[in-house]
């Protein structure tokens, strides 16, 4: 396979006299290809194959220690202006950051193969999806890529029709932590990844083009590029109603776009559109309509059991690959709350040692394609995509965030969505545990200035009066024993029908200085072990505590100086007025 459009292979010519590749390799994502390289990276080294009568076609992958998370200090955006990237990124200008990197790239894949992988982000038929090119000199690369989008001979089809893609460039380099890094060129919608081979760092569909290219490529297009999943929520009658929930790395999207309604609540159906990234824009008649722009799951392994995620622990039992969990005497893959057998090496290849490391990475992963998801909607595959009802914002709060809340309007709930702040996680190198401002959950993955951003996402209410309703849960608020209050899991169901019967305009509600807040009958505790004080405190707002929360969100606000919204400073007058 090669390409008939010119500007594609002329980079492919370029990029391979830059880094010196022993192989060209052109993808066309098949089966036999997919196959070929695993078997390839299984004699390497690369993989190691698990038990195949108990994981069929799963296969386990052991990254460099130091490269199992996204590295938010050494991404950038490399706009002209400084100002454009914003105060919420890193920022090199372009020429400098080019310099730099282009040097480490100077013979990067010599005595390897290069990869090129035209992929297409969204459904091939979709007017909304859009295609890159990632060339790189990773096998791994590959074969995730492979299960995450749609990636070989279709993209290829489309973008020589289009004429145009985004251009991600990509290898690991040696892995020295002090040579990586991640640059975005929004104006020239590319991307130069070099020094790590981790998901988020390296499969340059996922967070470096399906967010931060693209979301710089929504706002000049007037849609939304978002860390969100997208979920359908079928009634006992039949209906559906999707909901877009954007929560932070890490904190349950994978687990709400898949959840299985518990006994107590019959005749309820949950459908997976995406639980990672949804691309957000309104039709014709205003109604808003989302895709996902992926075609498979990079989800986090730890906490995944028949409990918690029996979709996903069932999915996740063939095809698929693993990277950083530990091993049983079986050589099943082993990770912390899996609750079935018991571990004898660690993620580092090491007998497990319980002093020494835990066994499973706390971010190690599995990479699956979405057709194996038993709730996988056959509306994922649909051009148009769904039509949205409800966004929700979320973030692991112990304390302050009730349960469920719901925005006056959409500029207020722009307001709730800019306000989220929640505890890091795992996904990211760095400190866990810490509260940090995390606006729409995009702080890591946003591509341009936040204050713009918030504009973008204002005007929206100029252009359409269906708007979805907007909302805010917290699913992490503990009691004061530390002990969570809410049950969480399949349970969040009870939250999402209050959601939609807001949205259907079902039930009233109590209007808060913060939102509106459920009246207790109105979520359904029927089988659970909640008492109506649990209930209660779970939907406490107290205004002493939010006073304090708005003066920390007035002091993120400033940082944004004069770009920061009216219209956002307006809502934020407003709420702060409602507190005292
Ligand atoms: C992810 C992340 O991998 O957000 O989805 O880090
Ligand atoms: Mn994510």
């Amino acid at each position: 396979m090669t390409t008939t459009l010119k500007a594609l292979q002329n980079w492919v010519d370029e990029v391979a006299s830059q880094t010196l590749p022993d192989n060209i390799q052109w993808c066309d994502g098949s089966e036999v290809e997919y196959n070929f390289l695993i078997k390839q990276m299984n004699k390497s080294g690369d993989l190691e194959a698990l038990n195949q009568s108990n994981y069929p076609n799963c296969y386990l992958h052991r990254s460099d220690p130091t490269d199992v998370a996204r590295v938010e200090h050494l991404t950038f955006i490399c706009t002209k202006e400084k100002e454009d990237a914003g105060p919420n990124n890193n920022w090199m200008a372009p020429m400098e950051a080019h310099n730099k990197i282009d040097q480490l790239f100077k013979g990067a894949m010599k005595g390897r193969t290069m990869y090129v992988i035209p992929y297409c982000m969204g459904p091939v038929d979709s007017p909304y999806a859009r295609c890159g090119v990632e060339i790189t000199d990773s096998a791994y690369v590959v074969v995730n890529m492979k299960l995450m989008t749609r990636m070989g001979a279709k993209a290829l089809h489309r973008i020589e029709q289009e004429g145009n893609f985004v251009k991600g460039l990509h290898s690991t380099g040696d892995l020295d932590p002090e040579k990586r890094f991640i640059m975005h060129f929004p104006d020239e919608l590319s991307i130069k990844s070099i020094g790590s081979g981790y998901g988020g760092n390296a499969l340059l569909g996922k967070k470096c083009h399906a967010l931060r290219i693209a979301s710089w490529q929504a706002r000049k297009e007037g849609w939304l590029a978002e860390h969100m999943l997208i979920v359908g929520i079928e009634n006992p009658q039949g209906e559906t109603h999707y909901v877009a929930c954007a929560f932070p790395s890490a904190c349950g999207k994978t687990n709400l776009a898949m959840l299985i309604p518990p006994k107590s609540q019959p005749g309820w159906k949950i459908w997976t559109l995406g639980d990672d990234i949804a691309w957000l824009h309104l039709d014709e008649e205003g109604q808003m309509r989302a895709i996902n722009p992926e075609a498979g799951y990079f989800g986090v392994v730890p906490g995944t059991n028949e409990k918690t995620n029996k979709n996903a622990f069932d999915m996740i039992k063939s095809d698929t690959i693993y990277t950083n969990v530990g091993l049983t005497e079986q050589n099943d893959p082993w990770w912390e709350d899996k609750n079935i057998g018991e571990p004898i090496i660690d993620w580092q290849g090491d007998k497990f040692n319980s002093d020494l490391r835990s066994a499973a990475h706390p971010n190690s992963r599995f990479t699956v394609s979405a057709v194996n998801n038993p709730s996988y909607s056959e509306l994922a595959e649909a051009p148009e995509g769904v039509p949205i009802s409800a966004i929700v914002f979320g973030g692991r709060r112990k304390k302050l965030a009730p349960l469920v809340y719901e925005a006056n309007n959409w500029k207020h709930g722009v307001l709730v969505g800019a306000g989220v702040a929640s505890e890091t996680t795992a996904a990211a190198i760095g400190e866990v545990g810490i509260v940090r401002r995390d606006p729409m959950a995009m702080k890591p993955f946003c591509g341009y200035n936040f204050a713009d951003y918030w504009s973008h996402w204002l005007s929206f209410s100029e252009k359409s009066d269906k708007l979805p309703k907007i909302f805010h849960v917290n699913w992490f608020r503990q009691n004061e024993d530390g002990k969570f209050l809410w049950p969480g899991f399949g349970e969040n169901l009870r939250v999402l029908r209050w959601i939609i019967d807001r949205c259907e305009s079902r039930v009233s509600a109590r209007s808060t200085s913060i939102g509106n807040i459920p009246n207790t009958k109105d979520i359904d505790t029927n089988d659970l072990d909640i008492s109506k004080d649990v209930l209660e405190e779970l939907l406490t707002v107290e205004n002493k505590e939010w006073l304090q929360e708005v003066n920390s969100i007035g002091e993120y606000f400033e940082t944004f100086g004069d770009r920061l919204p009216k219209e956002l400073s307006n809502e934020f007058d407003k709420l702060k007025s409602a507190l005292t």
